[in-house]
């Protein structure tokens, strides 16, 4: 009953022309609005040009990081209410690489959640144990603490509409994949971390994603699993016909 969602990730990829190029070959063959909902989350550059480039189509475009304040004085940042202003529906918060390569905390993490809610967006959370966490069996608690951090302060409604991406980061463009039965065992765990500070219908309603070297050989075992509805893609998000691959294997 909860909609598959798809997001592709760019990162740091595509030059202007390449991502225009992307959307005009992907937007007209994405599957319908009521079968999966599409997202692209391009680097700030190219929003405001991909916004206009799928207006009337069933994508949606989104950031990969912003800031929390409204404005200021934050060299280098970029503000919700400018991703709003340009029609930017969906914000990527807490990606493991924002928390390991420029200091995002769980608390940074939590003011910008609180903050893209008040402009109107819809955070996707990313959350994500390392290597050695894993191997020590740490997984759980160290996965329920970042999601119970992220969300703090939210409403039971505003639980209900995000989106939860969960990311094992020894898994993040290795080629090395969770096992979908392990990843759907996390994410269970995700909604039970849910129901204890929320409520049982929050935890219902949450979409949780897998994320780390999602491709279309591999989405259907992943999606297939009770507590994952949907993926966040990185590499494989960046050619149109794998794009669209991914897209109609989700549904
Ligand atoms: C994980 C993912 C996208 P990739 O970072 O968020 O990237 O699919 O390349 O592992």
């Amino acid at each position: 009953m909860r909609k598959p969602i798809i997001a592709g990730n760019w990162k740091m990829h595509k030059t202007m022309e390449e991502a225009v190029d992307f959307t005009e070959k992907v937007k007209g063959l994405v599957p319908s609005n009521a079968q999966v909902d599409t997202v692209i989350c391009a680097p700030f550059l190219f929003l405001d040009r991909l916004v206009k480039e799928v207006n009337g189509y069933n994508v949606k475009i989104g950031a990969q990081t912003m800031h929390y304040e409204e404005k200021g004085a934050f060299t280098g940042e970029v503000s919700p209410a400018a991703l709003k202003g340009i029609g930017v529906s969906h914000v990527i918060l807490g990606h493991s690489e924002r928390r390991e390569l420029y200091n995002e905390t769980d608390d940074s993490v939590n003011k910008k959640v609180l903050s893209a809610f008040r402009y109107g967006m819809i955070p996707i959370v990313c959350v994500g144990e390392s290597l050695e966490q894993w191997e020590n069996g740490e997984t759980n608690e160290h996965v329920g603490n970042q999601v119970k951090r992220a969300l703090q302060g939210l409403t039971e409604e505003q639980v209900k509409c995000l989106v939860i991406a969960y990311e094992p980061i020894w898994a993040i463009g290795t080629g090395k994949s969770s096992t979908a039965e392990g990843a759907d065992e996390v994410c269970g765990h995700i909604r039970q971390v849910i129901e204890n500070n929320f409520s049982k219908e929050a935890a219902d309603a949450v979409r949780i994603q897998y994320g780390g070297s999602v491709k279309p050989e591999n989405i259907r075992d992943f999606i297939s699993c009770p507590n994952i509805d949907g993926a966040l893609v990185g590499g494989a998000s960046l050619d149109p016909d794998s794009f669209l691959a991914l897209l109609e294997a989700s549904i």
